[in-house]
């Protein structure tokens, strides 16, 4: 056992972790010119940083961990993770929300979109099978808590393949966020 702090997203008894920097995320949001423009003030920052504990990668085994994700948008789009389906994909993962606010951005197989607002103390069920992304849509830190199977990894590729996800998730207004089509979804070279 081991004590997660939801203010720092400090998993106490984590065997690993990775961050993610502004320079790694290339590619990523619709607005490469915005995107260029940040690189110089932004590029060393980490937008998001991920802790967890992993006890093995046997079947039935558990990973658990915490996202914490940096406020910000690159022009209108909101900061996110990559996402990914998982490599076994019929493999499901929960999300439990403990501080700042965001949406999990899920899509099916069959091209369904579900989105799911998450912040303190709530649960979000992502289905097998479904792509999944997270978006900070607030002001301050997103932090979140994870589980999900050790055998399970996770495949970027289909979301390269397709250039991104079929939505993409914006400011609108003040405080809110809004869907709209990804227009570079499934573009050929
Ligand atoms: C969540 C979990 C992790 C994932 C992380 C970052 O915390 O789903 O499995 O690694 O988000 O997302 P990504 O791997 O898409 O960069
Ligand atoms: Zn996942």
């Amino acid at each position: 056992s081991g004590q997660i702090n939801p203010e720092s997203g400090k998993v106490e008894n984590s065997n690993g972790s990775y961050q993610k920097r502004f320079r790694d995320l290339e590619g990523l949001y619709e607005d490469a010119d915005a995107f260029q423009q940040m690189l110089p003030e932004w590029s060393d920052q980490v937008v998001y940083e991920v802790q967890d504990h992993r006890a093995s990668e046997q079947p039935g085994d558990l990973i658990y961990g915490t996202t914490v994700m940096k406020p910000g948008c690159v022009g209108l789009e909101f900061f996110m993770t990559r996402g990914h389906q998982h490599q076994k994909a019929e493999c499901a993962e929960t999300y439990f929300g403990l501080t700042g606010e965001g949406v999990l951005l899920m899509e099916s197989p069959e091209g369904d979109i579900e989105v799911k607002e998450i912040k303190e103390e709530i649960m979000v069920y992502v289905p097998p099978y479904w792509i999944h992304r997270s978006v900070n849509t607030g002001k301050n830190p997103f932090i979140f808590l994870f589980n999900y199977p050790a055998d399970s990894g996770q495949d970027y590729g289909i979301i390269e393949r397709n250039k991104g996800m079929r939505k993409r998730i914006i400011s609108e207004g003040k405080e809110g966020w809004t869907m709209i089509v990804n227009e570079q979804y499934g573009e050929v070279e």
